[in-house]
Protein backbone atom coordinates (compact mmCIF):
# COMPACT_ATOMS: atom_id res chain seq x y z
CA UNK A 1 0.00 0.00 0.00
CA UNK A 2 1.57 3.38 -0.89
CA UNK A 3 0.22 6.90 -1.34
CA UNK A 4 0.50 9.93 -3.65
CA UNK A 5 3.16 12.16 -3.00
CA UNK A 6 4.38 15.08 -4.95
CA UNK A 7 7.95 16.89 -3.62
CA UNK A 8 9.41 20.11 -3.68
CA UNK A 9 6.67 21.76 -1.37
CA UNK A 10 4.38 20.89 -4.15
CA UNK A 11 2.40 18.78 -1.88
CA UNK A 12 0.57 20.17 1.76
CA UNK A 13 1.27 16.29 2.69
CA UNK A 14 4.45 15.82 4.70
CA UNK A 15 6.22 12.22 4.05
CA UNK A 16 5.87 12.05 8.15
CA UNK A 17 1.96 12.37 8.16
CA UNK A 18 2.13 9.27 5.37
CA UNK A 19 4.30 7.19 7.26
CA UNK A 20 2.18 7.43 10.15
CA UNK A 21 -0.95 6.17 7.80
CA UNK A 22 -1.08 2.61 9.25
CA UNK A 23 0.35 -0.22 6.61
CA UNK A 24 1.57 2.46 4.22
CA UNK A 25 5.00 1.39 3.17
CA UNK A 26 5.77 3.87 0.20
CA UNK A 27 4.51 6.65 -1.70
CA UNK A 28 4.03 6.88 -5.78
CA UNK A 29 6.05 10.48 -7.06
CA UNK A 30 7.31 12.44 -9.59
CA UNK A 31 9.41 15.28 -10.55
CA UNK A 32 7.16 17.43 -11.48
CA UNK A 33 8.74 20.51 -12.54
CA UNK A 34 10.84 18.65 -15.01
CA UNK A 35 9.01 19.69 -18.92
CA UNK A 36 7.54 16.67 -20.52
CA UNK A 37 10.10 15.45 -22.92
CA UNK A 38 13.21 15.99 -20.90
CA UNK A 39 15.20 13.49 -19.02
CA UNK A 40 14.96 13.14 -15.55
CA UNK A 41 18.03 14.26 -14.06
CA UNK A 42 19.91 11.40 -12.20
CA UNK A 43 21.03 13.55 -9.20
CA UNK A 44 18.01 14.58 -8.35
CA UNK A 45 16.38 11.36 -7.79
CA UNK A 46 18.78 10.37 -6.11
CA UNK A 47 18.23 13.16 -3.81
CA UNK A 48 14.69 12.47 -4.00
CA UNK A 49 14.56 9.00 -2.78
CA UNK A 50 16.71 10.28 0.02
CA UNK A 51 14.21 11.96 1.22
CA UNK A 52 11.76 9.39 0.94
CA UNK A 53 14.04 6.79 2.40
CA UNK A 54 15.24 9.04 5.10
CA UNK A 55 11.60 9.31 6.08
CA UNK A 56 11.07 5.40 6.35
CA UNK A 57 9.43 5.08 3.06
CA UNK A 58 10.22 3.31 -0.55
CA UNK A 59 10.15 4.80 -3.77
CA UNK A 60 9.52 1.75 -6.15
CA UNK A 61 6.83 3.33 -8.37
CA UNK A 62 6.66 6.69 -10.46
CA UNK A 63 3.61 8.75 -11.19
CA UNK A 64 3.81 9.97 -13.71
CA UNK A 65 6.39 10.50 -16.24
CA UNK A 66 4.52 11.81 -19.18
CA UNK A 67 4.52 11.45 -23.00
CA UNK A 68 5.63 14.49 -25.07
CA UNK A 69 3.02 15.15 -27.65
CA UNK A 70 5.10 14.56 -30.62
CA UNK A 71 5.38 10.61 -29.82
CA UNK A 72 1.22 10.31 -28.98
CA UNK A 73 0.97 12.69 -32.90
CA UNK A 74 3.21 10.06 -34.12
CA UNK A 75 5.72 12.88 -35.65
CA UNK A 76 9.20 12.51 -36.86
CA UNK A 77 11.06 13.78 -34.05
CA UNK A 78 9.36 11.16 -31.36
CA UNK A 79 12.43 9.46 -31.70
CA UNK A 80 14.35 11.72 -29.57
CA UNK A 81 11.72 12.27 -27.04
CA UNK A 82 11.55 8.23 -27.14
CA UNK A 83 15.19 8.22 -26.21
CA UNK A 84 14.90 11.16 -23.74
CA UNK A 85 12.20 8.70 -22.27
CA UNK A 86 13.96 5.59 -21.83
CA UNK A 87 17.15 8.08 -20.40
CA UNK A 88 14.47 8.83 -17.67
CA UNK A 89 13.80 5.13 -17.40
CA UNK A 90 17.30 4.21 -16.74
CA UNK A 91 17.72 6.73 -14.15
CA UNK A 92 14.65 5.43 -12.13
CA UNK A 93 16.30 2.27 -12.67
CA UNK A 94 19.40 3.52 -10.73
CA UNK A 95 17.28 4.03 -8.05
CA UNK A 96 15.37 1.01 -7.49
CA UNK A 97 12.05 1.71 -9.26
CA UNK A 98 9.83 -0.84 -10.06
CA UNK A 99 6.97 0.23 -11.60
CA UNK A 100 6.48 3.13 -13.89
CA UNK A 101 2.64 4.97 -14.39
CA UNK A 102 2.21 6.68 -16.88
CA UNK A 103 -0.67 7.35 -19.74
CA UNK A 104 -1.19 8.05 -23.21
CA UNK A 105 -4.22 10.58 -23.60
CA UNK A 106 -4.02 12.98 -26.09
CA UNK A 107 -3.70 16.71 -25.42
CA UNK A 108 -5.82 16.51 -22.72
CA UNK A 109 -5.03 14.82 -19.48
CA UNK A 110 -7.57 13.89 -16.93
CA UNK A 111 -10.53 16.26 -16.85
CA UNK A 112 -12.98 17.69 -14.30
CA UNK A 113 -15.70 20.15 -14.91
CA UNK A 114 -15.30 21.26 -11.13
CA UNK A 115 -12.88 20.52 -8.72
CA UNK A 116 -14.55 21.17 -5.33
CA UNK A 117 -18.13 20.37 -5.70
CA UNK A 118 -19.43 20.24 -2.13
CA UNK A 119 -21.52 17.08 -0.91
CA UNK A 120 -24.70 17.26 1.49
CA UNK A 121 -21.83 16.42 4.21
CA UNK A 122 -19.99 19.61 3.44
CA UNK A 123 -16.95 17.73 2.15
CA UNK A 124 -16.16 18.70 -1.65
CA UNK A 125 -14.95 16.22 -4.61
CA UNK A 126 -13.74 16.69 -7.79
CA UNK A 127 -16.72 16.19 -10.49
CA UNK A 128 -17.20 15.80 -13.95
CA UNK A 129 -20.59 16.87 -15.95
CA UNK A 130 -20.39 15.77 -19.55
CA UNK A 131 -22.66 18.66 -21.25
CA UNK A 132 -20.94 21.18 -19.34
CA UNK A 133 -17.77 19.92 -20.33
CA UNK A 134 -18.95 19.88 -23.76
CA UNK A 135 -20.24 23.91 -23.51
CA UNK A 136 -16.96 25.26 -22.27
CA UNK A 137 -13.73 24.84 -24.42
CA UNK A 138 -10.41 23.11 -23.33
CA UNK A 139 -8.67 26.75 -22.60
CA UNK A 140 -11.97 27.34 -20.31
CA UNK A 141 -11.34 23.82 -18.78
CA UNK A 142 -8.12 24.65 -17.82
CA UNK A 143 -8.96 27.86 -16.55
CA UNK A 144 -11.41 26.38 -14.12
CA UNK A 145 -9.02 23.81 -12.91
CA UNK A 146 -5.87 25.60 -12.35
CA UNK A 147 -8.09 28.37 -10.64
CA UNK A 148 -9.49 26.51 -8.23
CA UNK A 149 -5.97 23.97 -7.82
CA UNK A 150 -4.44 26.54 -5.37
CA UNK A 151 -1.36 26.98 -6.58
CA UNK A 152 -0.78 23.68 -6.79
CA UNK A 153 0.94 21.83 -10.05
CA UNK A 154 -1.78 19.95 -11.63
CA UNK A 155 0.35 17.07 -13.34
CA UNK A 156 -0.87 16.50 -17.35
CA UNK A 157 -2.33 20.36 -17.14
CA UNK A 158 1.49 21.50 -17.23
CA UNK A 159 1.75 25.16 -19.15
CA UNK A 160 3.88 24.35 -22.19
CA UNK A 161 1.06 21.92 -22.67
CA UNK A 162 -1.76 24.34 -22.08
CA UNK A 163 -0.17 27.03 -25.18
CA UNK A 164 -0.41 24.74 -27.59
CA UNK A 165 -3.37 23.40 -26.69
CA UNK A 166 -6.20 24.50 -29.49
CA UNK A 167 -3.69 23.55 -32.09
CA UNK A 168 -2.59 20.19 -31.00
CA UNK A 169 -7.02 19.30 -30.60
CA UNK A 170 -7.39 20.32 -33.69
CA UNK A 171 -4.24 17.86 -35.04
CA UNK A 172 -6.45 15.11 -33.88
CA UNK A 173 -9.26 15.80 -35.64
CA UNK A 174 -8.25 13.76 -38.74
CA UNK A 175 -6.34 10.88 -37.00
CA UNK A 176 -8.27 7.60 -36.63
CA UNK A 177 -8.61 5.40 -33.76
CA UNK A 178 -5.72 3.00 -35.91
CA UNK A 179 -3.46 5.82 -36.48
CA UNK A 180 -3.51 6.42 -33.00
CA UNK A 181 -3.10 2.39 -31.65
CA UNK A 182 0.02 2.44 -34.22
CA UNK A 183 1.53 5.24 -32.70
CA UNK A 184 1.43 3.71 -29.01
CA UNK A 185 2.29 0.38 -31.00
CA UNK A 186 4.93 2.19 -32.25
CA UNK A 187 6.04 4.14 -28.59
CA UNK A 188 5.95 0.22 -26.52
CA UNK A 189 7.87 -1.69 -29.33
CA UNK A 190 10.54 1.02 -28.67
CA UNK A 191 10.60 1.72 -24.57
CA UNK A 192 9.40 -2.03 -23.47
CA UNK A 193 12.46 -3.68 -24.45
CA UNK A 194 14.22 -1.13 -21.93
CA UNK A 195 11.43 -2.16 -19.29
CA UNK A 196 12.63 -5.19 -19.03
CA UNK A 197 16.31 -4.66 -19.35
CA UNK A 198 15.85 -2.45 -16.43
CA UNK A 199 13.29 -4.27 -14.75
CA UNK A 200 10.75 -1.65 -14.61
CA UNK A 201 6.93 -2.76 -14.88
CA UNK A 202 5.31 -0.10 -17.12
CA UNK A 203 2.03 0.29 -16.03
CA UNK A 204 -0.44 2.49 -18.84
CA UNK A 205 -3.28 4.80 -16.86
CA UNK A 206 -6.54 4.61 -18.12
CA UNK A 207 -8.25 6.92 -20.28
CA UNK A 208 -9.78 9.63 -17.77
CA UNK A 209 -12.44 10.17 -18.33
CA UNK A 210 -13.34 6.66 -20.28
CA UNK A 211 -14.86 8.50 -23.28
CA UNK A 212 -14.20 10.63 -26.40
CA UNK A 213 -14.21 14.16 -25.82
CA UNK A 214 -13.44 17.02 -28.30
CA UNK A 215 -12.96 14.75 -31.07
CA UNK A 216 -9.68 13.10 -29.50
CA UNK A 217 -8.90 9.74 -29.88
CA UNK A 218 -9.79 7.82 -26.38
CA UNK A 219 -8.79 4.56 -26.65
CA UNK A 220 -7.92 2.84 -22.94
CA UNK A 221 -11.14 2.61 -22.04
CA UNK A 222 -12.69 -0.29 -22.04
CA UNK A 223 -12.21 -4.40 -21.54
CA UNK A 224 -11.61 -4.40 -25.28
CA UNK A 225 -9.53 -1.07 -25.40
CA UNK A 226 -7.33 -2.83 -22.67
CA UNK A 227 -6.89 -6.53 -24.58
CA UNK A 228 -5.97 -4.45 -27.76
CA UNK A 229 -3.17 -2.46 -26.06
CA UNK A 230 -1.66 -5.29 -24.05
CA UNK A 231 -1.97 -7.41 -27.52
CA UNK A 232 0.54 -4.74 -28.98
CA UNK A 233 3.35 -5.37 -27.09
CA UNK A 234 3.44 -9.11 -25.50
CA UNK A 235 5.07 -8.78 -22.21
CA UNK A 236 4.60 -8.96 -18.87
CA UNK A 237 6.50 -5.72 -18.94
CA UNK A 238 4.00 -3.95 -20.75
CA UNK A 239 0.78 -3.47 -18.14
CA UNK A 240 -1.75 -1.53 -16.50
CA UNK A 241 -2.53 1.01 -13.73
CA UNK A 242 -5.93 -0.70 -13.07
CA UNK A 243 -7.87 2.53 -11.82
CA UNK A 244 -11.65 1.60 -10.76
CA UNK A 245 -12.25 5.43 -10.38
CA UNK A 246 -11.43 6.54 -13.88
CA UNK A 247 -12.46 3.17 -15.60
CA UNK A 248 -15.95 3.05 -13.14
CA UNK A 249 -16.86 6.63 -14.35
CA UNK A 250 -18.68 4.14 -16.96
CA UNK A 251 -21.29 2.54 -15.76
CA UNK A 252 -20.76 -0.25 -18.50
CA UNK A 253 -17.45 -0.93 -17.52
CA UNK A 254 -17.56 -4.33 -15.27
CA UNK A 255 -15.02 -3.54 -13.11
CA UNK A 256 -14.79 -7.01 -10.85
CA UNK A 257 -14.98 -9.05 -14.56
CA UNK A 258 -12.26 -6.41 -15.88
CA UNK A 259 -9.56 -6.86 -12.99
CA UNK A 260 -10.04 -10.86 -12.43
CA UNK A 261 -9.27 -11.04 -16.55
CA UNK A 262 -6.11 -8.81 -16.59
CA UNK A 263 -4.96 -9.71 -13.23
CA UNK A 264 -5.02 -13.06 -13.71
CA UNK A 265 -2.28 -12.22 -16.88
CA UNK A 266 -0.30 -10.99 -14.70
CA UNK A 267 -0.75 -7.76 -16.37
CA UNK A 268 -2.04 -5.21 -13.45
CA UNK A 269 1.05 -3.76 -11.59
CA UNK A 270 -0.59 -0.74 -9.91
CA UNK A 271 -4.10 -0.19 -8.63
CA UNK A 272 -5.32 2.94 -7.93
CA UNK A 273 -8.63 2.27 -5.99
CA UNK A 274 -11.59 4.27 -5.53
CA UNK A 275 -15.30 4.64 -5.59
CA UNK A 276 -17.35 6.70 -7.78
CA UNK A 277 -20.99 8.02 -7.92
CA UNK A 278 -22.88 8.25 -11.06
CA UNK A 279 -25.60 10.56 -11.85
CA UNK A 280 -25.98 9.52 -15.45
CA UNK A 281 -23.58 7.68 -17.99
CA UNK A 282 -21.78 10.58 -18.01
CA UNK A 283 -22.23 12.76 -14.93
CA UNK A 284 -20.14 11.46 -12.04
CA UNK A 285 -18.71 12.98 -8.56
CA UNK A 286 -16.08 11.34 -6.68
CA UNK A 287 -16.67 10.40 -3.37
CA UNK A 288 -15.00 8.51 -0.36
CA UNK A 289 -13.81 5.00 -1.12
CA UNK A 290 -16.91 3.33 1.09
CA UNK A 291 -19.14 1.25 -1.14
CA UNK A 292 -22.13 2.34 0.62
CA UNK A 293 -21.03 6.18 -0.88
CA UNK A 294 -21.01 4.98 -4.59
CA UNK A 295 -21.61 3.07 -7.11
CA UNK A 296 -18.89 0.98 -7.28
CA UNK A 297 -18.84 -2.17 -4.84
CA UNK A 298 -15.69 -2.01 -3.02
CA UNK A 299 -15.68 -5.42 -1.60
CA UNK A 300 -16.12 -7.13 -4.95
CA UNK A 301 -13.46 -4.91 -6.68
CA UNK A 302 -10.67 -5.61 -4.09
CA UNK A 303 -11.55 -9.70 -3.82
CA UNK A 304 -11.34 -9.63 -7.93
CA UNK A 305 -7.42 -8.57 -7.47
CA UNK A 306 -7.14 -10.60 -4.14
CA UNK A 307 -8.67 -14.20 -5.89
CA UNK A 308 -6.39 -13.30 -8.48
CA UNK A 309 -2.97 -13.39 -6.88
CA UNK A 310 -2.32 -9.19 -7.26
CA UNK A 311 0.48 -9.01 -5.83
CA UNK A 312 1.36 -5.33 -7.22
CA UNK A 313 1.29 -1.96 -5.44
CA UNK A 314 -2.22 -0.36 -4.34
CA UNK A 315 -2.86 3.40 -3.38
CA UNK A 316 -6.26 5.22 -2.72
CA UNK A 317 -7.34 7.23 -5.21
CA UNK A 318 -8.71 10.26 -4.72
CA UNK A 319 -10.48 11.78 -1.72
CA UNK A 320 -12.62 13.83 -0.83
CA UNK A 321 -11.96 17.25 1.23
CA UNK A 322 -12.81 17.19 4.83
CA UNK A 323 -12.08 18.30 8.25
CA UNK A 324 -11.11 22.08 6.80
CA UNK A 325 -7.85 20.91 4.90
CA UNK A 326 -6.48 22.92 2.47
CA UNK A 327 -4.69 20.50 0.00
CA UNK A 328 -4.30 20.10 -3.85
CA UNK A 329 -7.87 18.70 -4.67
CA UNK A 330 -8.08 15.21 -4.46
CA UNK A 331 -4.79 14.57 -2.74
CA UNK A 332 -5.46 15.45 0.92
CA UNK A 333 -4.49 13.63 3.75
CA UNK A 334 -7.55 12.35 5.62
CA UNK A 335 -9.57 11.35 3.26
CA UNK A 336 -7.38 9.36 1.62
CA UNK A 337 -6.00 7.78 4.81
CA UNK A 338 -9.77 6.60 5.93
CA UNK A 339 -9.32 5.10 2.34
CA UNK A 340 -6.14 2.95 3.20
CA UNK A 341 -7.56 2.18 6.41
CA UNK A 342 -10.94 1.10 4.72
CA UNK A 343 -8.80 -0.49 1.70
CA UNK A 344 -6.25 -2.65 4.26
CA UNK A 345 -9.19 -3.93 6.27
CA UNK A 346 -11.13 -5.04 3.21
CA UNK A 347 -7.76 -7.09 2.20
CA UNK A 348 -7.52 -8.49 5.90
CA UNK A 349 -11.34 -9.50 5.97
CA UNK A 350 -11.06 -11.01 2.45
CA UNK A 351 -7.63 -13.17 3.20
CA UNK A 352 -8.73 -14.35 6.66
CA UNK A 353 -12.11 -15.75 5.12
CA UNK A 354 -10.04 -17.35 2.59
CA UNK A 355 -7.65 -19.13 5.23
CA UNK A 356 -9.70 -19.49 7.78
CA UNK A 357 -12.77 -20.59 6.45
CA UNK A 358 -11.75 -24.25 5.72
CA UNK A 359 -10.94 -25.00 8.84
CA UNK A 360 -13.78 -23.73 10.27
CA UNK A 361 -15.99 -25.90 8.79
CA UNK A 362 -14.04 -28.16 8.99
CA UNK A 363 -14.50 -28.01 13.57
CA UNK A 364 -18.40 -27.26 13.19
CA UNK A 365 -20.44 -29.63 14.45
CA UNK A 366 -22.91 -30.65 12.01
CA UNK A 367 -26.36 -28.17 12.21
MN1 LIG B 1 -6.11 6.82 -11.18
Amino acid sequence: MIMRWFPGGDDSVTLKQIKQVPGVSGVATCLPDVPVGEVWPLDRLIALKEEINNAGLEVEVIESVNIHEEIKKGLPTRDRYIENYIKTMANLAAIGVKCLCYNFMPVIDWARSDLATPLPDGSTVLSYRHEQVLKMNPAKIADVMLSQARGYSLPGWEPERLAAMAADIEFYQSMTPEDYWKNIKYFLAAVVPYAEKYGIKMAIHPDDPPWPLYGLPKLITNAEGIRTFLSLYDSVYNGLTLCTGSLGANPDNNLPALIREFTAQGRVHFAHIRNVKHHSSRDFDECAHLSSCGNLDMYAIVKAFYDNGFDGYIRPDHGRMIWEEKARPGYGLYDRALGVTYLLGLWEAISKMKTEQPEENGVSSPQ
